[in-house]
């Protein structure tokens, strides 16, 4: 079942990448614009995550359309061709799954979260609304 799945992916983001890249390409959501004190804050923040990614994958689509309706800007690291990269991903969560956003936290510690809703709702309870504090690193699911 699990190499069904697999396979099934694989075969979509074969044939619907270059859909889903030109639809996401033409469909890119607004940025929100902040006071620039607070993009400054954020920006801070988000310059300790990076997020792991296949380019055609929908799930990986989907968080990096929050990211940009968020406007947070975010590295990402392919862990489709990259190798280096996909063997962290293997390394530090025992399979290669994406999207998966690592988070570094101002004491030094490392937190994987996968699952692109997770990380979705992490993002957006992070910086999403005028009160939510962009400094509350807490994340609701560690590898
Ligand atoms: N439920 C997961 C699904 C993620 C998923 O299936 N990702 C695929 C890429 S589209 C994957 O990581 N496949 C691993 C592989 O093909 O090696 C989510 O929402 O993030």
């Amino acid at each position: 079942m699990r190499l069904f799945i697999r396979y099934f992916f694989k075969t979509v983001r074969l044939l619907l990448g270059p859909v889903l890249l030109f639809t996401n390409w033409i469909t890119t959501p607004r940025g929100i614009i902040r006071d620039p004190a607070t993009q400054r804050d954020i920006d801070a923040a988000t310059s300790r995550m990076v997020l792991y990614r296949f380019k055609t994958c929908p799930f990986c689509i989907k968080v990096q359309r929050t990211c940009k309706r968020l406007s947070l800007t975010i590295a990402s690291r392919d862990a489709q061709h990259d190798i280096a990269a996909r063997n962290e991903l293997l390394q530090a969560t025992g399979k290669v799954q994406v999207p998966c956003l690592k988070v570094t936290s101002s004491d030094g510690s490392v937190s994987w979260l996968q699952e692109s809703n997770a990380i979705i709702d992490y993002l957006q309870g992070r910086f999403g609304s005028e009160t939510a504090d962009s400094s509350a690193e807490a994340i609701p699911h560690t590898k």
